[in-house]
């Protein structure tokens, strides 16, 4: 039996007085159905803000120092900064929000000041798409791979020092897995508490993910995913320092104030930044509002931990490596995005709503990427490398709404299927599908008032 426990739990009493720590054996889906619970619920209420008197306005410093109280600088000496803590920057959002493309442009900018950035990308399986990503833009990425922040707490504070090894940086940018929700009390809060001296922490903001956000918040029971996911995607909005509406580039002046009054509805009084993380629209607002300093990382949710497990195990979630070989040439480009078509059809046959699809191919340098963020979206390349060639590797990695044995057949047929009109073959190297199990924070801390 694996049986499977935190390290450590500790809940702390909530201003309400009320305090739950009850473990118990839960079935769960998958192959390991004798894993032993906690189950958490109501906790404390979100921590009070007031953006006018608690949090600070901070300057960038023109002198290079970062002192207590300051923001994160705009030119930065190399001296002095060993001592300081290590800004950690987590961004929240739902599969396929665009916590990838913020974080690449985010550590781009913090570079551009001369910071020394550091990226811990974070996944239920191994073989990511989003590590190979952003190595491919250049960027120091470790991998907590296996289990989410929460569950694996420990290596993510491994990983951060598996960096720090390479070379200390002044700023990690951490990007969550999209399903999970809960992650102030169960990293935020342990990373303050537990690394005080360590990091500092930034405040946390969550990217609205607008196709699914319009019709999940507004009540449409046609979202494509079940009230329990549905769940998720709300309580992530509820638990951010400040909100994120992502995709201004392609949503009209009408859209976008549409969709923040939906989203004041949902987390009243948050701060939103309305961004474009692909064109970099909105990155000013969005560093401003990532240097302040204050009270931050304070909404605790009350969560079902039960509606929360249901609704992660709704997705199937699969993770393939794959070699590409041909005798003739053939455009990695327009093989990814045939492979992300064919399977979004199929899925369409199925009713099984797309999450996030995203596949990467590389060969000899080159890399692209190919994504689809929802079924009734178009498959994009979002990286193209204009690569002609006669072999690749290519991972695929698919959040969808339907089981992962339906999954894996169709990703396999829409893969060979691509693979064929172009005379290419295959070679699976592994495939990973499973529904996710119900998470097991190693830490769970909420805010004391
Ligand atoms: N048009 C447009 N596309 C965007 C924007 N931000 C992200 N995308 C695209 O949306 C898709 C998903 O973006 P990612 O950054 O991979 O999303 P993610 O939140 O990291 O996804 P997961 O890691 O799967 O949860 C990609 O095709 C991006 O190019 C944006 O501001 N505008
Ligand atoms: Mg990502």
């Amino acid at each position: 039996m694996n049986r499977s426990t935190p390290e450590a739990v500790r809940l702390v009493a909530s201003n309400e007085g009320r305090r739950e720590d009850v473990n118990e054996p839960v079935r769960i889906g998958g192959s390991d159905t004798s894993t032993t619970r906690p189950r958490f619920r109501a906790i404390a209420r979100p921590g009070r803000f007031d953006y006018s008197s608690e949090v600070r306005r901070v300057a960038p410093s023109t002198t290079g120092e970062w002192s207590q109280g300051r923001g994160v600088p705009s030119r930065q000496p190399r001296l002095g900064f060993m001592a300081n803590p290590i800004r950690f920057i987590m961004v929240g959002g739902f599969l396929g929000a665009g916590k990838t493309t913020t974080l690449g442009k985010l550590a781009a900018a913090y570079q551009a000041r001369g910071l020394r950035v550091g990226i811990v990308t974070n996944d239920q399986a191994t073989d990511l798409v989003d590590t190979q990503t952003l190595r491919g833009q250049g960027f120091e990425v470790g991998e907590v791979a296996g289990a989410c922040f929460c569950c694996n707490f420990n290596e993510l504070t491994n990983t951060v020092a598996g960096l720090e090894e390479r070379q200390r940086p002044d700023i990690v940018l951490a990007e969550p897995v999209g399903s999970c929700t809960d992650l102030v009390a169960t990293v935020i809060q342990p990373l303050m508490r537990l690394y005080e001296q360590k990091f500092s922490i930034a405040p946390f903001g969550v990217i609205l993910k607008p196709s699914h956000g319009r019709k999940i918040l507004a009540g449409n029971e046609r979202s494509g995913f079940s009230p329990k996911a549905a769940y998720i995607f709300r309580k992530q909005l509820e638990e951010a320092d400040f909100l994120i509406l992502n995709r201004i580039d392609e949503l009209s002046g009408e859209q976008v104030d549409d969709l923040e009054a939906l989203l004041q509805q949902a987390a009243p009084g948050v701060p939103i930044i309305r961004l474009s993380a692909r064109t970099g629209m909105g990155l000013d607002a969005l560093l401003e509002m990532l240097d302040q300093r204050g009270d931050f990382g304070r909404r605790v949710l009350d969560l079902d931990y039960d509606v929360y497990a249901e609704g992660e195990a709704e997705l199937g979630w699969l993770n393939s490596s794959l070699h590409v070989s041909s005798s003739d040439s053939f455009s990695l480009d327009d093989l990814l995005l045939d492979i992300i078509a064919r399977l979004r059809e199929s899925l369409a046959a199925s009713s099984a709503e797309a999450a996030h699809l995203k596949a990467i191919g590389l060969w000899d340098g080159h890399h692209a990427v190919a994504n689809l963020i929802s079924s009734d979206s178009e498959p994009t390349l979002s990286l193209a490398s204009d690569c002609q060639t006669t072999q690749a590797e290519v991972v695929i990695n698919a959040r969808v709404a339907t089981s992962p044995e339906l999954l894996t057949e169709l990703v396999a047929s829409a893969v060979e299927q691509a693979c064929a009109a172009v005379g290419a073959k295959a070679e699976f190297r592994q495939t990973q599908s499973f529904r996710p199990g119900r998470p097991v924070p190693t830490h769970r801390f909420a805010a004391e008032d």
